[in-house]
């Protein structure tokens, strides 16, 4: 190596974290604790290191900087001997108590809203999600440019940069709202565009999969169609809707789509900006609730899921709680949530346990007791049409050619199997 003259890589910049929670009288400390770990997840996805936290105790929230005057000193000293350069918040900072706050640390000021539209936005690969995502941004930006113009003007200093006047800050304002309403438009093609795949759907019952983040979605669909999508252990893996047709051999096509994961108080501005993927859930015949059985705040996740998913579905449409992950768990652990849950589903979708089961149930659920079919076999198999005769309910002939008879019926789906399993029968579903 040349001496006195080295080209330095570029270092790459990791964002050393602190994190804040408060409890409040209703919100108990171990709570707090439990959504400080889940913070914590959410900024190592973010790429951040997080060094340190704290939770803070208080009555009611200041108006002023959330935490109080006092507090922000505490931690602006702890964060100076920690070297940090990220302060987040898990809660919702209002624009001006954000602002109060990055003067008094001097620091970088997050909150957790912010921190999931960065995960979004890092992870948005298609065009539709990278617009839903952008058009969350801005509307969660738009109210506090005035934060942004604030850092512009300190990291200049100096004469001559004493801030823009409020005639820049309404030109950005009025940028940023056209640009919100040429995003909306954008994404109301994408909206008739999933109509137009919808209808080529052909009637084939949809089952979603929903559920809160890190539960095992897309590891599951990998499961049970032949889908090869991403499944990783981080939070908002998946944002782009993927529908494929289920794996199984007995039962008539049909389709499972792949979705966003949700997380407790998911911010209004991504499930505004993410109807057209979540209309997706909306229209689906069937959704599957998938649970991280393992998760110790499960129930939680269950309740935050539900919430969530009650604003965007009737209530009425089928659901089926699947409890996944159990292979990370005891028997009697097991045997304590199928009391709790007898309607649920347990499964492993990393190991394939339970699956064969849990299509069963979907089965069941989407075509209700009975499939309409038709079914074609050859006019010289006479025993072959006398088991299709006795497995159909009102058997109609509806055509004899070249040897081919065309039967129509209405037959139970226990029954299903036994007919697949007859050699020389064609099988077309009727939906
Ligand atoms: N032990 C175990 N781990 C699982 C199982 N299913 C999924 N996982 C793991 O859980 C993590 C999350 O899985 P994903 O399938 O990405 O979860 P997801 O619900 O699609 O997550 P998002 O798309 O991020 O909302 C991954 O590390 C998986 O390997 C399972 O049955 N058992
Ligand atoms: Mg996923």
């Amino acid at each position: 190596m040349k001496k006195g003259f080295q080209y330095a890589p570029e270092e790459k910049l990791v964002e050393r974290a602190y994190l804040v929670g408060v409890s409040l009288p209703d919100s108990p400390r171990r709570v707090e604790v439990d959504h400080l770990t889940e913070l914590r997840q959410l900024a190592k996805t973010a790429g951040a290191e997080v060094v340190g936290s704290t939770i803070q105790g208080r009555t009611r929230i200041d108006g002023a900087t959330f935490i109080g005057p006092g507090k922000a000193q505490l931690i602006r000293t702890e964060c100076e001997r920690l070297g940090v350069n990220l302060l987040i918040f898990d809660a919702d900072l209002s624009p001006a108590q954000a602002r109060n706050l990055e003067k008094i640390l001097n620091i970088n000021v997050i909150d957790r809203t912010e921190l999931i539209l960065d995960i979004f936005a890092r992870h948005a690969k298609t065009q539709q999600a990278k617009i839903q995502v952008e058009l969350a941004q801005l509307i969660y930006t738009l109210p506090r440019l005035r934060k942004l113009w604030d850092h512009l003007s300190r990291q200049q200093g100096g004469i001559g940069t004493r801030g823009p006047g409020e005639t820049q800050l309404e030109v950005d304002r009025r940028r940023v709202r056209d640009r919100i309403g040429r995003l909306r438009k954008d994404l109301q093609t994408f909206s008739k565009r999933s109509e137009v795949v919808r209808e080529s759907r052909n009637g084939c019952p949809v089952v979603a999969l929903v559920g809160y983040t890190n539960t095992g979605k897309s590891t599951l669909m990998n499961a049970i169609t032949d889908a090869n999508t991403l499944a990783e252990n981080q939070l908002f893996a998946t944002l782009d809707t993927l529908t494929r047709k289920m794996k199984a051999k007995t039962v008539a096509p049909v389709l499972v789509v792949d979705t966003v994961g949700f997380i407790r108080r998911l911010p209004h501005h991504l499930v505004e900006s993410f109807r057209a993927t979540l209309s997706d859930i909306a229209k689906a015949d069937l959704c599957l609730h998938v649970i991280d059985a393992a998760h110790p705040a499960f129930v939680d996740q269950i309740d935050a899921a539900d919430h969530t998913l009650e604003g965007i579905k009737d209530s009425d449409a089928g659901k089926i709680y699947v409890f996944n992950k159990i292979d990370l768990l005891g028997e009697d652990k097991i045997q304590g949530l199928r009391l709790r849950y007898p309607d649920a589903v347990f499964i492993s979708a990393a190991q394939g346990d339970g699956l064969e089961e849990l299509k069963q149930r979907i089965t069941k659920s989407v075509f209700g007791k009975t499939l309409t079919v038709e079914v074609k076999i050859r006019s010289v198999d006479g025993k072959g049409i006398a088991r299709v005769k006795s497995l159909l309910r009102n058997p109609t002939t509806s055509s004899v050619e070249n040897g081919v008879c065309v039967f129509k019926g209405v037959i139970d789906t226990e029954h299903m199997k036994r007919l697949e399993s007859l050699r020389g029968v064609h099988i077309r579903y009727l939906l």
